[in-house]
Formats: structure tokens, C-alpha cells, sequence
């Protein structure tokens, strides 16, 4: 009899106590962990210090698709021109998919060949958020509770030119015959003083202001028909060809192509929006274009100078990636219209608030356009502008601008998942004999089974004083 009131009492002992002290929250506690370097970790091999091109892009995207793997998938949405998968990322924790309602971003990189840094920026966001989960709470969250779609090349045919051909490249690459010879592509620009940049020199004939140059098919014309190609960034079918906007010029650089998504990579982005997004009825609280040329966040619309019905959203939520950016908020069409553009279709459409953020300019490079030509090819004006330090910082900064429109997407997809007091309320466990359980199972089970043992052991008590007193 005394043994049996022993093991009661000592099982309640163990249950309470285990609920009274050994109450852990395992994955939002406050790490204060000593902070790595953040170039320095883990994929040490992957240094921010230069620019990828396609093939270590795609290394590198499956490199972390190996290295977090219960975070990443990683998907292509179509091809471009040159065959090239047009690849997504999609990070998240995928233990919660079906538990889960996610909210959902959506950041897009190099639309524009010459625009690197457009690249890199989406590549390191997505590496910070991954090296950062279950580092820092908040990106924990982030990861639990949103899904982070990450297009880092839209354009990598373009990329790719750009990289190692014509650094002036900005479209796709579907040959045009510009000057209608029956010729296509037959004539790009080159260094023809050796100083190692394609600059800009002064046709007299002309009176205009062209790139550097040979006469490749001695047709007494000079880099008359470049490699491409459609600005994919005028190729939407919102506002389409307005002729403020772009240009139905194919030599021009805003060439809208023949007609709405005529190129497969706008058909990609298009196709992935509408069956990844639209069907599978995603919410998506914000999207991200980057490029590159001049330091501002653009939001729609960019046909018109007319506010959309939700400027105030687009304001409140721009000036939260101004603050971590340090770039100007300012509607796209007072930079300078454009038509057929990628935000005014997500937004237009689809009502995605949608930004377009340039993150860099080199502005000694920019200034050299407004200055005294002092150089000469030839006796004609030469102005020895590097069009890809304009688009492009030094490889050294490349982490440095990845940095701040890190913070930047990760401090406004901190409005759109719960907050941590309201998922450790859901969340809190207790360890029972090294097995996690939940205070909420807990509550369901352990108690009524505490007050079993408590009131079976109050009513042996009483049973045995009776029987005692019989005796
Ligand atoms: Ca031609
Ligand atoms: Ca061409
Ligand atoms: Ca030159
Ligand atoms: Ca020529
Ligand atoms: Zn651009």
C-alpha cells in the first residue's frame, strides 16, 4: 500500500517539475551567438569579392540548394533566347508548407545584360537569408512563415555578352538585322585605341555622340547592328509600345520587341507569375526588380504620372527599404516614362505592390558625360567612359551593396509573417523524458491525467482510512 501511494506521488513530482523547469523554446530564443564575418560563411569557397557568370551563378545556386537543403528549391522557369534555364529559387522551411498559411516575395535580378550588380544583389539576399536561419530570430521567421521566390538572372544571355563581348549590352540576345542588310548582328562595338574600355566617340557626320567602333563589314557604317535584341524590360503587355516609353526602334536600347512578351524570358516570368503565383493563389505582399544605373526605388506607375490607388502603400513600404538603402523613393514615370514595364504589369494586373530598386551608380563615371572632352581617337573627341564601372561597383563593394538591400528586404517582409510573441504562444514546448511536447498537448493531456492520479490517490487515501478504521 505504501509503495503504490510512493509511485503516485513521485510520477506527479517528475510531471510538474518537467512543466515548471524545463519549459524551452527551441528555435526563437535569443541567439547571441559570436557573429561570423558575413563573407566568411559557410560556403567559403563563394567570396562577394567579383562578379559570377552564368555557369558559377547556376554552381552557386545548386551549391546552396546542397548546403540548405530543407530550405531551398530550385526550379527553372523557362529558357532564354540562347537555351539558358532561367532558374528560381523558392526558400523556405518546408516542414510548415501545409501548416502554414505563407505570405509570399517575389525579387528579380539582371533583366538588363550591363546591369551585374542587379545580379549579385538577389544572389546575396538569398545566401543572407539562408546562413541566417536559425542564427537570427527574425529571419528564422521569415523562413517559417513567408515563402521568398529569387530570380537572380532574367536575362543571362544578355549577362553574358555583356560579361565578355560588349559591355554596353542591355537587351536579350534574338538576332536583329538592324540596318536590314540580311545580315544579322554582324557589327558590335570594340576598343579600337586599346585602353581597355569601349568608350564613346564623336561621329562629325553625324553630329552624334556613338560607342566605340570598327567598320566590321566595310559597309562604311560603324557598329551598326549589335548583337540582339529586345529590352525585356519594355516587353510586358501593360501599357505596351506607348512610344514615350520605349521605342519601335530595334537599334534603339528600349526596343519593345514586335509585340507583348515576344521573348522567351519575359514568357518565363510571365508564365511562373501565372501558374507558381496567380493559380496557386499565393499572397504576395511585395516584389523587387533590381538594376542598376542611377540610386533610386521606383513604384508604379511608370506610363503615366498619375498616383495608383495604392500610392500610400507603396509609400509607406518604400520608405522602409529607403531607410536601410539610403536611395531616394520616387514614382517611376518622374525619373522618366516607361511603357510596357515589369512593376506597371504586376501591378496593373495583378495588383503586386512592386518595386523597382536601382542600387548602383558610379557617378565619376557618369560625371565624364557632362564634362570637356579632353581625349582624341584620331583627332575625333573621345570620352573614355566605363560603362561597366557605371553599371557596376568594385568587386569589393559588391557585399556592401548586397548588405543594405538585404536588411532592407528582410526588415519589410518582417511586416507580413506573425510576430514572435504570437508564435511562441503557439509554439512554447516542454521536454518530458528527452521528447519535446507541446504546452498546448500538454494542456489537452497531462493535466487531466495529473488530476487522474491526484484524485485516484485521494480516493485511495480515504478508502484506506476507512478500511483502517474498520480494523
Ligand atoms: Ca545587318
Ligand atoms: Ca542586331
Ligand atoms: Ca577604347
Ligand atoms: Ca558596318
Ligand atoms: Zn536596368
Amino acid at each position: 500500500m505504501a509503495l503504490t501511494k510512493s509511485v503516485s506521488l513521485l510520477l506527479s513530482i517528475i510531471i510538474i517539475s518537467a512543466l515548471l523547469q524545463n519549459t524551452i523554446i527551441p528555435t526563437y530564443e535569443n541567439n547571441n551567438c559570436d557573429c561570423y564575418q558575413e563573407d566568411e560563411k559557410p560556403i567559403a569557397t563563394w567570396k562577394w569579392n567579383r562578379y559570377f557568370n552564368y555557369t558559377e551563378i547556376v554552381d552557386f545556386l545548386r551549391t546552396l540548394k546542397e548546403n540548405y537543403s530543407d530550405l531551398v528549391e530550385l526550379f527553372s522557369i523557362g529558357k532564354s533566347y540562347e537555351n539558358r534555364s532561367i532558374w528560381a529559387l523558392r526558400l523556405t522551411n518546408r516542414d510548415y508548407d501545409e501548416s502554414v498559411n505563407k505570405t509570399t516575395v517575389v525579387l528579380i535580378g539582371g533583366h538588363h545584360g550591363r546591369e551585374y550588380i542587379s545580379i549579385m544583389v538577389p544572389l546575396y539576399v538569398a545566401y543572407q537569408l539562408l546562413a541566417n536561419y536559425n542564427v537570427d530570430e527574425n529571419v528564422t521567421r521569415l523562413l517559417d512563415y513567408m515563402e521568398i521566390y529569387i530570380i537572380p538572372v532574367l536575362n543571362p544571355d544578355g549577362y553574358m555578352e555583356a560579361l565578355y563581348h560588349n559591355p554596353w549590352h542591355r537587351k536579350n540576345t534574338r538576332p536583329i538585322d538592324e540596318d536590314g542588310d540580311g545580315l544579322y548582328d554582324e557589327d558590335c562595338p570594340e576598343d579600337i585605341n586599346g585602353d581597355g574600355i569601349i568608350g564613346l566617340i564623336y561621329n562629325n557626320e553625324t553630329g552624334m555622340w556613338e560607342v566605340e567602333g570598327f567598320d566590321n563589314d566595310n559597309d562604311s557604317k560603324i557598329n551598326e547592328d549589335w548583337v540582339g535584341g529586345v529590352d525585356l524590360n519594355r516587353n510586358y503587355n501593360f501599357s505596351w509600345g506607348y512610344e514615350w516609353g520605349a521605342s519601335s526602334n530595334p537599334s534603339d536600347p528600349t526596343y519593345h520587341g514586335p509585340y507583348p512578351f515576344s521573348e522567351p524570358e519575359t514568357q518565363a516570368f510571365r508564365d511562373f507569375i501565372i501558374h507558381e503565383i496567380i493559380e496557386k493563389e499565393k499572397n504576395v505582399t511585395f516584389a523587387i526588380s533590381y538594376h542598376s544605373g542611377i540610386e533610386a526605388i521606383l513604384y508604379p506607375w511608370g506610363y503615366t504620372g498619375q498616383t495608383p490607388p495604392d500610392n500610400d502603400t507603396f509609400i509607406s513600404l518604400g520608405k522602409i527599404i529607403e531607410k536601410y538603402t539610403g536611395y531616394p523613393l520616387i514614382q517611376a514615370n518622374q525619373l522618366y516614362p516607361v511603357s510596357g514595364e515589369w512593376g506597371d504589369w504586376l501591378y496593373g494586373l495583378f495588383g503586386i505592390i512592386s518595386f523597382t530598386v536601382e542600387v548602383f551608380v558610379n557617378y565619376t563615371e557618369k560625371a565624364k558625360l557632362y564634362t570637356e572632352v579632353e581625349k582624341y581617337i584620331n583627332g575625333t573627341p573621345y570620352i573614355d567612359i566605363n560603362i561597366t564601372a557605371y553599371f557596376n561597383p568594385i568587386g569589393s563593394l559588391i557585399s556592401k551593396i548586397g548588405r543594405k538591400n538585404y536588411l532592407a528586404v528582410k526588415n519589410l517582409a518582417l511586416l507580413f509573417v506573425p510576430k514572435i510573441e504570437e508564435i511562441l504562444e503557439n509554439k512554447s514546448v516542454i521536454v518530458i523524458f528527452g521528447y519535446p511536447i507541446p504546452i498546448s498537448v500538454l494542456v489537452d493531456f497531462t493535466l487531466p491525467f495529473i488530476s487522474a492520479i491526484l484524485f485516484a490517490t485521494i480516493v485511495f487515501i480515504i478508502l484506506k482510512k476507512r478500511i483502517e478504521r474498520r480494523y
